[in-house]
Parts: C-alpha cells; sequence; structure tokens
C-alpha cells in the first residue's frame, strides 16, 4: 500500500454550499438528516475497520442527548502539510467540500467515501467540533465552529499509537430539533458490527447511563441466528450455508432455510442496506436457483408430477447478503438499490459453485432443503388446483352444475331472460308458477344471506347461497368475473316490503358491490317492486303499488260504492297467489323494477347488519323503470 502524503488529496471548494443547501448534502434538516451526521462520521471510522486498521469504534452520546463523539482506532488523521493549500491535511479534510485521498486504490469505501469526504459535510453543519489524531508519535488536536477552524493544528503531547476521534454538536440554526435518538444509533451500530466481524463497537449513552458493547465474532452467521429469531422460523436444517469470498470484492453470504411461507434476504454493499436490492441480489437469486436445481437434477430428486419454480426454491429462505466493492452505483429515489451490472454474474458465479458443492458435501441437510422445496412446490400446486376447482364451479355455464333449486327458463342467455333471487321458498313456489318460464328463472334463497361487507372471497364462497347464486348467474365473482357470461340479461331481488326484505336485499345488493361489482355499473341489477298494500271490496281484491295507486283505487270506489273497502299492508310474496304475483310484480308490461346503482358517494364503512331502508340508499341509488319511462326516485 503506497504510504499517504498531503497532496494526494483533491481539493474542490469549501463549505458555504453546505450550510446554503444542506439538504443537497444529507437529504433534509429533519431526524433523518441529523443522524446522517453520525453515519458520516461513522462510515470513516468503519472504512478503517473495513480495511483492516481499526478493531474497535466507539460511539458516544453525550449526556445534552445533541453532541456526539465517534472514535477509533485505525491510522489516524494525516497531519502534515498540502503543499496546494499550505494548510494540515485534518484541516484540509474538515474543511473542503470533496476532500478525499486518491490513493489506496484497493480500499473499499462506505457511502460517505473514504478518508473523510463527508467529514467536511458534518464540520460544516456543526456548531462545534473537535478532531484528535494520533499519528506520528503524537497527539493532534484542531476545532471548529460552523465548519471553520477557531485553532490552529495543535500538539497536545507525545501519545502511542494511532486513532482519531471526532466530537460534533449540531448547528442548531441548521436543525429545528438537535437531539439523537439512542435507539436508532444503537440499531445502526448493531447492524454495523455484525457486517464488519471482529469489529467491537462500543456504544455510550451518557444520559441513560448505559454502555453497550456490539460484537459478534461470527459475523452474519450470529445476524441471521438474530433474523431467524425474529421472525420466530422454526429451520429446516442446522449449520446454514456460508460463503466468504475476495477476489477484487468481498462476498459475504449466509443462507438457511426455514419453515415460513416467504423469503427474506438482506443485502448491504459497503455496510449500506440495500433494502431495494438491485444487480447483487440479482445474482444471488439466479446463483442460488441454478445451484439448488443442478443438485436436485443431478440427484433425480425431483418427484412425478412435480415442477419447480424458483420461487419454490426460495421459499422460507433466510439470507444476508454483504459485499465489499470499490465503484458502488447506487440507484432509486432512496439510493437504496445497487446498479453495477457486472455484479449480477459476479455473485452468480460464485455463488452457484459454491452452493452446489455445500449441498454436495451436506448431503442429509440438502435432503432436508430438497424435502422444503418439494413440499412448497406441491402446495402451490395444489393449492392454484383448488383455486381452479373454485372457478370452475363458480364461473361454470354448464347446466349439470346449476345449483338444483334453481328453476332455470327456458331460453338463458338472451337480452330478455331474467333472473330473479326470491327470498323464502313459499315465495319462491309462487314466482315459480307464476312466472313466464321461457325466459324467468327464479332462485329461491332460504333465509338471511352472509354479511360480506368484509369477508374474504374464499369464505362467502363457502356460504352455499351465495355460492349458488355464483353458479347460477355462471359469469364467475372476484377476479374470475366475466360479464360476458352471465346466463340473464337482468338479475331481479324479489323481496318482501318490508324491513326484513329491505335487510336481505341489502345484504344481496353489497355480495353483488363487493365481488363482481361490473354486474352493478353495468345496470344488471334490479328491485322488484312487489305492491304495497291489498285492498279488498266486496268480493274484489286490488293490489297497489303505491299511495297514488291506493287513491285512485279508493275514489274508484267512492263512484261506485259497492260495500266498505278493506285495507292491509302488504303481509308478503308467500300470502299472494302466482296468477296475482305475475300481474303484480313479474310481468315485464305492468310491473316496476328498480334499477340499482352506485353512488358517487360510497358509504364503506357502514356495518352491514345496520343497513336498512334509507342508509342503503347511502349506497346504491334506485332508478325507477317502467317500460318506457324513468324516473330517479329519492328513497
Ligand atoms: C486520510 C488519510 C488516511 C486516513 C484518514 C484520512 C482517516 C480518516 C478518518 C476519519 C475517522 N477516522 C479516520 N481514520 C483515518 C490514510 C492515512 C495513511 O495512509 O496512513
Amino acid at each position: 500500500m503506497s504510504t499517504y502524503t498531503a497532496k494526494d488529496i483533491t481539493v474542490l471548494e469549501g463549505l458555504e454550499p453546505v450550510r446554503k443547501r444542506p439538504g443537497m448534502y444529507i437529504g433534509g434538516v429533519g431526524s433523518a438528516g441529523l443522524h446522517h451526521l453520525v453515519w458520516e462520521i461513522l462510515d470513516n471510522a468503519i472504512d478503517e475497520a473495513m480495511n483492516g486498521h481499526a478493531a474497535n469504534i466507539g460511539v458516544t452520546l453525550h449526556e445534552d442527548g445533541s453532541s456526539i463523539t465517534v472514535s477509533d482506532d485505525g491510522r489516524g488523521i494525516p497531519v502534515d502539510k498540502h503543499p496546494q493549500t499550505k494548510k494540515n491535511a485534518l484541516e484540509v479534510i474538515f474543511t473542503m467540500l470533496h476532500a478525499g485521498g486518491k490513493f489506496d486504490q484497493s480500499a473499499y469505501k462506505t457511502a460517505g467515501g473514504l478518508h473523510g469526504v463527508g467529514a467536511s459535510v458534518v464540520n460544516a453543519l456543526s456548531k462545534e467540533l473537535v478532531v484528535t489524531s494520533k499519528r506520528d508519535g503524537a497527539l493532534w488536536e484542531q476545532r471548529f465552529r460552523q465548519g471553520k477552524p477557531v485553532s490552529a493544528l495543535k500538539k497536545l503531547g507525545p501519545a502511542r499509537g494511532t486513532g482519531t476521534t471526532v466530537f460534533f454538536r449540531p448547528d442548531s440554526t441548521i436543525f429545528p430539533k438537535t437531539e439523537f435518538d439512542a435507539a436508532v444509533i444503537a440499531e445502526r451500530l448493531d447492524v454495523a458490527s455484525y457486517l464488519h466481524k471482529g469489529v467491537k463497537v462500543t456504544f455510550e449513552d451518557e444520559e441513560a447511563k448505559h454502555k453497550t458493547v456490539f460484537e459478534h465474532s461470527e459475523g452474519l452467521i450470529d445476524y441471521l441466528k438474530k433474523v431467524v429469531a425474529e421472525r420466530a422460523a422454526r429451520v429446516v436444517h442446522d449449520a446454514p450455508f456460508t460463503l466468504f469470498r475476495e477476489n477484487g470484492l468481498r462476498v459475504d453470504l449466509v443462507l438457511q432455510w426455514t419453515e415460513a411461507t416467504d423469503e427474506h434476504i438482506r443485502s448491504y454493499v459497503n455496510g449500506i442496506p440495500t433494502g431495494s436490492g438491485g444487480t447483487h441480489e440479482s445474482g444471488l437469486r439466479a446463483g442460488l436457483g441454478k445451484g439448488v436445481r443442478n443438485f436436485i437434477d443431478t440427484h433425480n430428486l425431483t418427484p412425478k408430477g412435480v415442477s419447480i419454480t424458483a420461487e419454490d426454491i426460495r421459499e422460507g429462505l433466510v439470507g444476508i447478503l454483504s459485499l465489499l466493492i470499490h465503484e458502488p452505483q447506487f440507484q432509486g429515489q432512496t439510493k437504496d438499490r445497487l446498479n453495477n451490472p457486472e455484479l449480477v454474474s459476479l455473485v452468480d458465479s460464485t455463488v452457484r459453485p459454491a452452493l452446489e458443492h455445500w449441498l454436495n458435501h451436506n448431503i442429509s441437510t440438502a435432503e432436508a432443503i430438497v424435502a422444503r422445496i418439494i413440499l412448497a412446490a406441491r402446495a402451490r400446486e395444489a393449492s392454484r388446483a383448488a383455486q381452479a376447482e373454485v372457478t370452475r364451479k363458480a364461473s361454470s355455464s354448464n347446466r349439470l352444475n346449476l345449483p338444483g333449486k334453481l328453476s332455470d327458463c327456458t331460453h338463458p342467455g338472451s337480452d330478455t331472460s331474467e333472473i330473479f333471487i326470491v327470498e323464502g321458498d313459499s315465495a319462491g313456489g309462487s314466482a315459480k308458477q307464476g312466472r313466464d318460464r321461457t325466459r324467468q328463472a327464479i332462485l329461491p334463497l332460504r333465509g338471511k344471506v352472509l354479511n360480506t361487507e368484509s369477508v374474504s372471497l374464499a369464505k362467502v364462497l363457502e356460504n352455499k347461497e351465495l355460492a349458488d347464486l355464483v353458479t347460477a348467474l355462471g359469469c364467475g365473482v372476484g377476479k374470475n368475473f366475466d360479464l360476458t357470461r352471465l346466463r340473464y340479461g337482468k338479475v331481479i331481488i324479489l323481496a318482501d316490503a318490508d324491513s326484513d326484505g329491505n335487510h336481505i336485499a341489502t345484504l344481496l345488493l353489497t355480495f353483488i358491490y363487493r365481488h363482481m361489482p361490473l354486474l352493478m355499473t353495468n345496470g344488471k341489477v334490479f328491485l322488484a317492486q312487489p305492491p304495497l298494500y291489498r285492498i279488498d271490496i266486496g268480493k274484489e281484491t286490488f293490489w297497489v303499488l303505491d299511495e297514488a295507486q291506493k287513491a285512485t283505487v279508493l275514489k274508484q270506489h267512492a263512484k261506485n260504492g259497492r260495500g266498505e273497502p278493506e285495507i292491509t299492508r302488504f303481509k308478503g310474496l308467500g300470502e299472494m297467489m302466482p296468477k296475482v304475483l305475475w300481474e303484480t310484480t313479474l310481468n315485464p308490461k305492468t310491473r316496476r323494477l328498480l334499477r340499482v346503482e352506485v353512488t358517487d358517494q360510497l358509504v364503506t364503512d357502514r356495518i352491514i347488519g345496520e343497513l336498512m331502508g334509507k342508509d342503503a340508499s347511502a349506497r346504491f341509488r334506485f332508478i325507477m323503470e317502467r317500460a318506457e319511462e324513468a324516473e330517479e326516485l329519492d328513497l
């Protein structure tokens, strides 16, 4: 490795731009921006550790909660004179934007960049900052305020060893809130100590009078244990697969299959979490898939009739991938996706042979993993078959599968065909006898329909009444809905004109609205309007649909004057003779229908059990339809 000289630092500019537009450098001045200052300084210390120069990192959150010291036992920050600026190197590093070492090409760097690139940004945004560097047999110190030196570099005295400490206090004229969150810092340090094994990270929270040491001798293996435990997943095999390679880049990987049903992979590049994945994760998935598949194929382990997908192979997998690379390119809005294209094949070709080799040398482990994968494939195929069966049943237009209680019409499928969904068996019987059987089908439903307001489709289809309805309609349900397969031109709900009837109608409308809304938006759904009153005058019976008709009948009677009219409210469809039902409610020439639409203003959070009468009209709008005229009703 080349030795450092101050001339190796490239200098670009001063710090005014940082104070003017802090957001450009740290993302913002909120809590995330504030903590970004810590990560910048910490990254410098981690760079030293990552490259083998430091083994101990200390972070102290001071008693005031608004100042921090980060220390490391790395090489110390150089203090010799920088020829271009005539300033000492430490001062250049902390006061010049983009000052960084251009030596040490073989070193890995964190986000902050190597050798204090981010240090000047932190300095610019700090009310005070003090750096000490132990190097060349002495302890050196320099102090700054808002990025400007307030003292020359001082030699405090002779010292043994090397290392750096940076104390800083964020500037309250920049940050509205300057208190750090100890838990956020501790979490970051914990992860860092897993990723950089052998490094001992000590966190002291002075306010809480609490010291924590983060040190994980097994690195990622320890991290994996923690993640698996957090996910409460049972493991499929004991010892995880581990891979550590260094050839131009450093690859550190651990994998373990669990009985969880999802896949959980965490990845890091130069210690930075890549939550959105990227090229390295693609390479990992590719290599992992191929390695396992090769093993399965070589040993002929796939059972007959099972086909294994890449997702099956990764089901239940917990993995942690940590890479150190030289020129990471991060992408995406949050810069948490790696974009170096060469890494796909680099990681793939590193993982695949190593994994295959491991499987071949740990046969009982490999067998447990393959059994887990085959189970995943079988479960997937079984659930797909079950899904297909439900769909087939639900959307079948095959007459043989129609529900037994459906009295179908002789010409289903035509535009003029209709299905009446009728409440109760007795009303169903009347309707069945009174209907025009060429084009009117009757489906009686028994009892209250399931409330589907917030019920999964699977639960809905367990309900016999609704499953029968879906089958009778023939157009499927949910994702499989297909309007072109609807077996009738109109879907008409026929319920009593009382509150119970209203309730049932509303439950049915809610089911349609939730699980086959296109039926409604295409104007296929109607409410039949059975008469409201029965008027007996002598031997004659009149069924009237509304108050206006009632008035007309009574007026007529007053003229003719044949006995006292007896007015009763309509009691229920069951009491109606088939012929009367036909004339008042079924006959397209004389009946009234209400077409149901969804109002623009959806009332989504009502409890359906309470949705009746007026409440129902909050969600649905009813359009009166007669032979020619249509008028809007205000129910
Ligand atoms: C510039 C050059 C060298 C090390 C560093 C900076 C350095 C910076 C920080 C920040 C926190 N801790 C640090 N440790 C070292 C290389 C010096 C050499 O080649 O000896």
